[in-house]
């Protein structure tokens, strides 16, 4: 314990406001509005209600009506343009050129697929599949074919919910520059936005202004934060952080890392040690890995998943930057290549852009 009293000293924890308290049928209905939202198909048994305890003010998301919910597709639909106009732009020309469903056709659309980021493996398991479907019934013309392929690609993609349980501690890791701060911040104002006590910890202590940008986060998400001087050990703010969610009942600690990839050795020790402390000092909280990766990266977001994979168990991944490429298809081959759902997106740079990933959905604003 003298290791963390001695960063303890160092710590520089803002002043939480004073938790309002409120009823837990208020606190129940919360959780039921995220669930549905985020977790929309059960898959698994539902969470326990958490235990009464003091939360802010509650914002329950209203049931979306269908207006809102075409706002909010429209919205996503316009963050993800460019690859709707390179994906769809080019399935167009196929279907109206194409006079029937013939290896040609295939052909022109696994490379469209590829061109989109899809990837070899993804695109030609996909097309194998349309194929036989194609063959199995002659009279499916190219446009309908289009259709069967969405339909194969949301399959190979799924929607599988995330389940968040309370407490929980979301380790949010990825290399330099993927996003994983700017997704904290905007997942810790959904998460909050929904009636969830969230709390950030700064755990890149690597980076100088690091701290100062998640505080920046947390003060838009109107969340707490804990961090440390630069330079400090990580664990031993992820020790102030349990502390601090303890102190004020969080449902979910978020814990932001620093991204140093070229050294994997390393890296891992630091995610073990954090872990250890947690596994020490929270034993109740559910602890979870979200991967960040960039989308405009493309297959080389891939690879970097696969060094992540050696790492960390991750929960899934957040594709950030969707609208900043043409190249969205590599969600798709994120599932299918590396076995991991796609839980949120990130579509832009303000505090609402994060989405949680429904394939379907993605899938009709790109194809
Ligand atoms: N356009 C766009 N930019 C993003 C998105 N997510 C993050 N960024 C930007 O990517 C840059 C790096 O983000 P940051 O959170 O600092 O990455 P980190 O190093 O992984 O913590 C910042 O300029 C962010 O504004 C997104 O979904 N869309
Ligand atoms: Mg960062």
């Amino acid at each position: 314990m003298a290791l963390f009293d001695k960063f303890r000293k160092n710590r520089k924890e803002e002043a939480p406001q004073e938790p309002q308290r409120r009823a837990e049928s208020d606190i129940k209905a919360a959780l039921d509005a995220e669930s549905a939202r985020l977790e929309s198909r059960e898959t698994e048994a539902p969470q326990p209600a958490p235990p009464a305890k003091p939360v802010e003010p509650l914002k329950p998301e209203a049931p979306a009506e269908e207006s809102e919910k075409k706002g909010l597709f429209g919205r996503l639909k316009s963050r993800l343009t460019r690859t709707h106009d390179n994906l769809s732009g080019k399935m167009d020309d196929l279907v109206e050129n194409a006079e029937e469903v013939d290896d040609d056709f295939f052909e022109e659309m696994t490379d469209i697929l590829i061109m989109a980021d899809v990837g070899v493996k993804t695109a030609d398991e996909a097309v194998s599949k349309l194929r036989e479907k194609c063959e199995a019934d002659k009279s499916i013309t190219p446009s309908q074919a289009r259709e069967e392929l969405r339909e194969i690609l949301i399959g190979i993609m799924g929607s599988e919910p995330m389940i968040l349980s309370s407490p929980m501690v979301l380790f949010v890791i990825g290399v330099n520059g993927v996003g994983k701060t700017t997704s904290i911040g905007k997942l810790a104002s959904r998460l909050k936005t929904v009636g969830r006590r969230v709390i950030i910890c700064a755990g890149d202590t690597f980076r100088a202004a690091a701290a100062e940008q998640l505080t920046i986060w947390a003060d838009r998400a109107g969340v707490p934060i804990v961090k440390q001087k630069e330079g400090a050990d990580p664990a031993a703010v992820v020790f102030d952080g349990i502390q601090a969610a303890r102190q004020r009942g969080a449902d979910v600690l978020i814990v932001d890392t620093a991204g140093r990839l070229h050294n994997k050795a390393h890296l891992m020790e630091e995610l073990r040690k954090m872990a250890r402390v947690i596994s020490r000092e929270f034993p109740e909280a559910k602890t979870r890995s979200l991967l960040v990766i960039d989308a405009t990266t493309g297959q080389n977001g891939l690879a970097q998943a696969s060094v992540f994979k050696d790492v960390a168990d991750l929960e899934g991944i957040i594709l950030t930057k969707l609208d900043g490429t043409a190249k969205g298809g590599i969600a798709i081959a994120i599932r299918s290549e590396l076995g991991l759902p796609v839980r949120y997106i990130g579509v832009g740079e303000q505090l609402d852009d994060l989405q949680p990933f429904d394939a379907r959905e993605f899938i009709e604003a790109i194809l």
